[in-house]
């Protein structure tokens, strides 16, 4: 019998949002009310999205909506986007169905090359604006007129994770901003890091191979705890000092939002008449630095593996939107010369006592993307990119940079006209004879296409300026070809002393608790231990718990290149906690709910978060939410098994009887209060959250961070001691490595 055929043209009805509300008939929504998200979410916006690439606006009434017609790339309309073409109900596929051979052609061909390094990033539009004027030093565009707006793109990225890796990897953070000036794209490609691992581009590749994945197995992903990593990082001691910085909580920052950027190597900026002023530059973050600690980023790994790509839209998203401050470092020859490392020297820093950091400017982030591909995939930066009044320096890291990029973007992109993607390009006026290639969009009108050319002013095309135009800065260069390391380059240890000493005791006690476990699972005791001998280097008392936590005999110290300099004073700058924002704006509390739990203590909180300018999410036994004791309903945001605490700055729980008696019977509630205490979090609690603190084996341990919310009053004070963000005295209670720290 022949079988009936069937359509699913029902599919492509559009369905209506459901909400939780529309569920459980909620009068209070789980989180903190956010602005509707701008982007397409159900069929009929994703069609109509697409209407610019060639549906012509075709419309027809579907369910009362207007919707468009769906059509193929070349425009023809669609009539059934749920069968192939086939001979009989049953029979073979057709070669003529042009609809399908077109669909499955364009899927074949989604992907583009991945990033080498920065493989997985996240980006959004904002705009940089000019505070205080570097027309004193500089002739970039960018910099001349106080309070003007400069659009932006900025792209964050962990490094050596492939695209789908999660978010809290220990690794440095890219931070590539792009700003569209009106003399050109200006493409500052920084990291979260003020310095880098090597010296010389020459050994970028070495260095890369030795952190991805061990060629053999293709494992581990996204992570440097590894024998090829440690196995080269301990035969180049010029990387200790950005060891130091990987090892810190530097490298699992809270927030894309909580980090600072660097531009990492020394620049120049030009003025007009031509001189030069040495420049690092710097992007400080409003909200303050913040970070996670080791064990919370692992577990936040499993339980949201986008956590910082999450939280960056829902900031933006929720109208609070991040803010850096552009610093700069000025200095001349004069310093240069007299600055004890080589201004040269991508693995050195220059401290913010010796030289101030001038704030010139902010970058505000406040438009998600569109669409990721288009946007964050295919933005390409280089670090050649820049306008007149701002110059390269010798950095050799810098110099084969300037050539890489460049190099990286035709291979991912495909093609030499990767500038007439959108996100790419110019937003100031372009005027030049390059032409065809592949996808070529804008090719010049008209009959001439070279230079010089008699065809006069208007017919002629573009002319060099060289008054406006780039001009180079005349730096000198004489001597012998040579492939050399220069002698000022040779110390490799006395700056990673410098930023250890300036960190406090909790977060030196993170770095040696990094480096056992990073060493750990290195798998050859002789890579462990060379390792520790350059230890021993940069500080005695570092090298030893380092050993101790291995069970490892201390090594003689690595033979240093130059002997380090040991009394290079502290710098408070170096340091998270000391540059903490002392603020829960912009943070998120956990509050985890029961049935019947004390309404008007929930209200205060909610109350008293927003206040702050923080937000929050309920966790609740069910995701259908709770009532509380007053008979509202509250939308939950978590099922507490999906949202540990592990996701919250501080969290807060409040149960009824029932709900404590019934929770404290749940590993995943238990979990919750017990990560929180772990993590070093403040936790407001009401009285019936005892049982599970009971079966969580805390009752004796808690402490002034743990605070009771018994009454409405309770709540505002609880939030004001959120804003210290950890009780690190805690730390040392609860870890067994603490009885190492001094
Ligand atoms: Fe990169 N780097 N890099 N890098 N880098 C790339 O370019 C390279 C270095 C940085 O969000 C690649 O488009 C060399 C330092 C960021 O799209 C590639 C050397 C710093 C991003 C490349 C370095 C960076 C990249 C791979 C040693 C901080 C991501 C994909 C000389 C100052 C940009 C791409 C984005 C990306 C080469 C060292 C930052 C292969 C050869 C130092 C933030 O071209």
């Amino acid at each position: 019998m022949a079988k009936k055929p069937t359509t699913h043209n029902d599919a492509a009805k559009p369905t209506a949002k459901v909400t939780p509300s529309d569920i459980t008939g909620t009068d209070i929504g789980g989180e903190s009310p956010q602005k509707a998200s701008p982007v397409p979410n159900d069929a009929v916006l994703s069609l109509s999205f697409a209407e610019p690439q060639g549906s012509g606006g075709e419309t027809r009434q579907i369910a009362g909506d207007e919707v468009a017609t769906l059509t193929t790339q070349q425009g023809i309309p669609i009539a059934d986007n749920q069968n192939t073409l086939k001979q009989g109900v049953r029979g073979p596929a057709l070669l003529e169905d042009s609809h399908f051979r077109e669909k499955m052609f364009h899927f074949d061909h989604e992907r583009i090359p991945e990033r080498v390094v920065h493989a997985r990033g996240y980006g959004a539009h904002g705009f940089f604006e000019l505070t205080d004027s570097l027309a004193d030093v500089s002739r970039a565009d960018i910099f001349q007129r106080i309070g003007e707006r400069t659009p932006a793109f900025v792209r964050f990225s962990t490094v050596a994770g492939s695209k789908g890796s999660s978010d809290l990897a220990r690794d440095v953070r890219g931070f590539a901003v792009k700003l569209y000036t009106q003399e050109g794209n200006w493409d500052l490609v920084g990291n979260n890091i003020p310095v880098f691992f090597i010296q010389d581009a020459i050994k970028f590749p070495d260095l890369v191979h030795a952190a991805k994945p061990e060629p053999d197995r293709d494992f581990p992903q996204a992570q440097t705890a590894h024998d090829n990593f440690w196995d080269f990082i301990s035969l180049t001691p010029e990387s200790f000092h950005m060891i130091m910085w990987t090892m810190s909580d530097r490298a699992i920052p809270r927030s894309l939002r909580t980090m600072e950027g660097f531009g990492v190597h020394t620049f120049r900026l030009v003025d007009a008449e031509g001189k030069s002023t040495f420049v690092k530059f710097h992007w400080k973050p409003k909200q303050g630095l913040q970070s996670v600690v080791w064990n919370e980023a692992v577990k936040i790994n499993g339980a949201d593996p986008d956590f910082h790509r999450r939280d960056l839209w829902e900031a933006i998203n929720g109208g609070d939107f991040p803010e850096w401050e552009l610093g700069v470092q000025l200095f001349n020859d004069a310093f240069a010369d007299s600055f004890d490392f080589d201004v040269l020297d991508a693995t050195k820093l220059i401290p913010e006592e010796l030289i101030p950091v001038r704030i010139v400017g902010r970058l505000v982030l406040d438009r998600v993307v569109d669409n990721f591909f288009a946007e964050t995939e295919q933005v390409a930066f280089c670090t050649q990119n820049v306008p007149p009044g701002i110059d390269f320096s010798n950095d050799p890291l810098l110099q084969g940079r300037n050539f890489s990029y460049l190099d990286t973007q035709i291979k991912r992109l495909g093609s030499p006209n990767f500038t007439h993607i959108p996100i790419n390009a110019p937003k100031c006026p372009m005027a030049h004879f390059q032409q065809d290639g592949h996808m070529a969009m804008r090719n010049p009108a008209g009959r001439v296409n070279y230079e010089p050319n008699s065809w006069g002013a208007t017919l002629g095309g573009p002319r060099e300026d060289p008054v406006r135009g780039f001009t180079s800065f005349a730096e000198s260069a004489d001597g012998p070809k040579q492939r050399v390391r220069s002698e000022s380059f040779a110390d490799h240890y006395s700056q990673a002393r410098q930023f250890f000493v300036s960190q406090t005791p909790i977060e030196q006690k993170h770095i040696g608790d990094a480096l056992v476990f990073e060493l750990s699972k290195v798998e050859r005791p002789d890579i462990r231990s060379r390792t520790v001998s350059h230890l021993l280097n940069i500080d005695a008392m570092l090298a030893a718990t380092v050993a101790s936590g291995l069970g490892l005999a201390l090594p003689d110290p690595a033979v240093a290149a130059r002997k380090p300099i040991s009394d290079l004073p502290a710098s408070d700058r170096l340091s998270i906690v000391k540059n903490g924002p002392q603020s829960f704006k912009g943070r998120k509390l956990g509050i985890l709910l029961s049935d019947g739990a004390d309404a008007a203590v929930f209200r205060a909180l909610l109350k008293a978060v927003d206040a702050e300018g923080a937000v929050y999410e309920v966790i609740a036994p069910k995701i259908a939410g709770v009532t509380l004791s007053d008979g509202v309903t509250v939308a939950a945001k978590h099922k507490i098994d999906g949202g540990p605490s592990v996701l919250f700055d501080a969290v807060a729980i409040l149960l009824s009887t029932e709900g404590g008696e019934l929770l404290s019977g749940d590993a995943a509630a238990k979990d919750f209060a017990t990560d929180a205490f772990a993590h070093c979090k403040y936790l407001g609690f009401s009285a019936e959250a005892q049982p599970i603190f009971v079966k969580a084996g805390l009752v004796g341990d808690l402490d002034e961070a743990c605070l009771p919310l018994t009454k409405a009053a309770d709540a505002k004070a609880f939030i004001e001691a959120c804003r210290s963000l950890r009780y690190w005295p805690r730390e040392l209670k609860v870890d067994l490595d603490a009885a190492t720290v001094a």
